[in-house]
């Protein structure tokens, strides 16, 4: 299948700013040439416009709410119009509040072709603010929340189903950073989270079998969505929240190679990814090996054992 990549430099929905130059930073980094090779078929449909970071405070909890929306509409039409014609989209961020439009997008395909929808939520953090619960107001520490149908009905309201994504259908590995409140509706909820120590304890592999296992069962459309900072600090400086203690290079590349193994990926998110932190475009250019890998690259054309 044909891949769609989509440049979306918006970056309203951090804390720091800079996850706007994050397209261009992975196409330097030779994210076409890459998927050319190992895909097959790319076409680069360019970036999408949107508003820039007005530097608010604020506002009932959230920070620059309507840009945030305006942005993820975009995004959605765009991953929409590239399932519709049978691409897999890979959204380039951008911060992780657009993947709420990429869900948005998957959710409706889904429904449409009467498919079950898995996602992956490959990240530090669990995503999983919500007004009340978070510290910063900023919008990309929500975007699971809002799938699973908390948040403002600006942001709930992307999509006719709600909730888009039941929390029940993520899978979280990497995850190492949630704040004091939000662990409590990560708990409420049920979300399904392979944190750190889970990795420490048993290890890559068996948790990542476990994570794919539902979608493998269902044929599902999987939904993968990289936020960079999912890989240790000492890997990817590159982006906006550094958080040390997370998955090696090694450990990162077997998770990518696991998910491409389900042949069941549809539609990626790599987001986060911030240049303004970046040593000579390193974090891009670890983001681009980690998407290879996603698509096929191998070191070896052995199976697995
Ligand atoms: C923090 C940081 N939990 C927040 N979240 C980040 O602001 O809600 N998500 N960095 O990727
Ligand atoms: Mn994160
Ligand atoms: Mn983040
Ligand atoms: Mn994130």
């Amino acid at each position: 299948r044909s891949i769609a990549l989509i440049g979306a430099p918006g970056d309203v929905a951090a804390a720091h700013r800079g996850a706007s130059m994050g397209p261009e930073a992975l196409r330097v980094a030779g994210m076409t040439e890459a998927l050319a090779e190992i895909a097959g078929e790319v076409v680069d449909w360019g970036n999408l416009t949107g508003p820039s970071h007005p530097g608010h405070a604020p506002v009932d909890g959230l920070r620059h709410l309507p840009e945030t929306a305006t942005w993820c509409r975009g995004v959605r039409d765009t991953v929409g119009e590239a399932l519709a014609t049978g691409r897999i989209p890979v959204l380039m961020g951008g911060d992780h509040a657009l993947s709420m439009g990429s869900l948005a997008a998957a959710s409706a395909h889904c429904r449409a072709a009467g498919k079950p929808l898995r996602v992956l939520w490959l990240d530090a953090h669990a995503d999983f603010n919500t007004p009340e619960t978070s510290v910063s107001g900023n919008l990309h520490g929500m975007p699971v929340a809002v799938a699973a149908g908390l948040g403002p009905p600006e942001l709930t309201g992307l999509s006719d189903a709600t909730p888009m994504v039941p929390a029940a259908r993520f899978h979280q590995i990497g995850v190492r950073a949630i704040d004091r409140l939000e662990k409590r509706t990560v708990a409420a909820h049920g979300l399904p989270v392979a944190d750190m120590r889970e990795i420490d304890e048993r290890s890559i592999r068996p948790v990542m079998e476990e994570a794919l296992a539902h979608a493998t069962a269902e044929g599902a459309h999987l939904h993968v969505s990289f936020d960079v900072d999912m890989l240790d600090s000492s890997v990817a400086p590159g982006v906006g929240t550094r958080v040390k203690g997370g998955p090696t290079y090694r450990e990162a590349q077997l998770c990518m190679e696991m998910i491409h193994d389900t042949g069941l990926l549809a539609s990626l998110d790599v987001v986060e990814l911030n240049p303004a932190f970046d040593v000579h475009n390193a974090t891009a250019e670890t983001a681009v090996e980690m998407v290879k890998s996603l698509f096929g690259e191998r070191i070896l054309s052995r199976r697995p054992q």
